[in-house]
């Protein structure tokens, strides 16, 4: 074979391959397969180092083992697993889905990916979203982060009728040094009307702008639609309830927790 049929048979190939590819997408779409993960979930998320994966193995092991070995477990990795609801109530045995996936920034496209087209909005039945209450975590650059990750999580969770119920919970409460909950939630709320504030403000300033991306426009349309004339945000204003309850998986004092679990799944 001489070199232009060489090259040419490559383009041809190359073209065949985009061309299979393209219609094998195409077939997938329309056939409109459901994500295997499509089914009643409870979520945990919350910043890097909280307890996630901690209480994830817990729900899913009972009370932690002399042997339980924290350092084993991947704290980059989502984990899913099929958990039996409500867990005062073996009896029920309601099938659920306990998804522990990390919040940080770097993964924020496929979780939003996963919550909304795999998992849905009307699946997720209550999210805890965990916080390391100590104070040497706790600084105002961790509470921005994690009013941040809120914001970004309230106008997907929030879309569906009666919102969707968040539990924050205030883990690590065996401290010394943490965090009393109530201390917590104002600083939090203080920290979310900043942030809504200046998205508003935001807002104003580029009111005749023509070409905005679609992210910000509805986080802006979330902001304003939830602010109304209010100066200050609460968490009282959201459609699903937020309940902060401080606890700590280390020491099992986790029965709060698993109550607010269980109140999900039988609502
Ligand atoms: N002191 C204390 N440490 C905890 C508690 N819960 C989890 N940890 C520790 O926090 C670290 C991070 O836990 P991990 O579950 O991996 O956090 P994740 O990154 O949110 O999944 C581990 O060393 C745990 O042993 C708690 O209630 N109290
Ligand atoms: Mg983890």
């Amino acid at each position: 074979m001489g070199f232009i049929e060489l090259i040419l048979a490559t383009i041809l190939l190359g073209f065949l391959i985009s061309l299979g590819l393209y219609l094998f997408q195409n077939y997938e779409h329309k056939s409109g397969k459901t994500s295997p993960y499509c089914k009643p979930t409870i979520l945990i998320t919350g910043p890097n180092n909280s307890g996630k994966t901690a209480l994830f193995f817990k729900l899913l092991e009972g009370p932690f083992s002399a042997d339980y070995n924290v350092s084993t477990l991947s704290s980059i990795e989502p984990n899913i697993k099929e958990i039996k609801l409500p867990l005062s109530n073996e009896k029920i045995g309601a099938r659920y889905q306990l998804i522990d996936y990390p919040g940080h920034k770097r993964y924020i496209s496929l979780f939003n990916k996963l919550i909304t087209e795999d998992v849905t909005i009307k699946n997720i039945k209550g999210v805890i979203y965990m916080i390391d209450s100590s104070t040497s975590v706790l600084q105002d650059e961790a509470v921005r982060e994690i009013a941040q990750q809120l914001l970004r999580l309230f106008p997907l969770t929030e879309a569906k009728l009666g919102g969707t119920d968040f539990l924050i919970a205030v883990n690590k409460q065996d401290l010394f040094d943490s965090r009393p909950v109530n201390r917590i939630r104002q600083l939090l709320q203080a920290e979310l009307t900043k942030l809504i504030l200046a998205e508003l403000h935001e807002s104003r300033l580029h009111e005749q702008d023509e070409d905005e991306d679609e992210g910000s426009t509805s986080l802006r349309d979330f902001c304003t639609s939830l602010m109304g004339t209010s100066k200050e945000f609460t968490f009282d204003m959201l459609e699903g309830n937020v309940d902060f309850i401080g606890g700590s998986v280390l020491r099992n004092k986790t029965d709060a927790w698993f109550n607010w679990i269980d109140e999900r799944v039988v609502n």
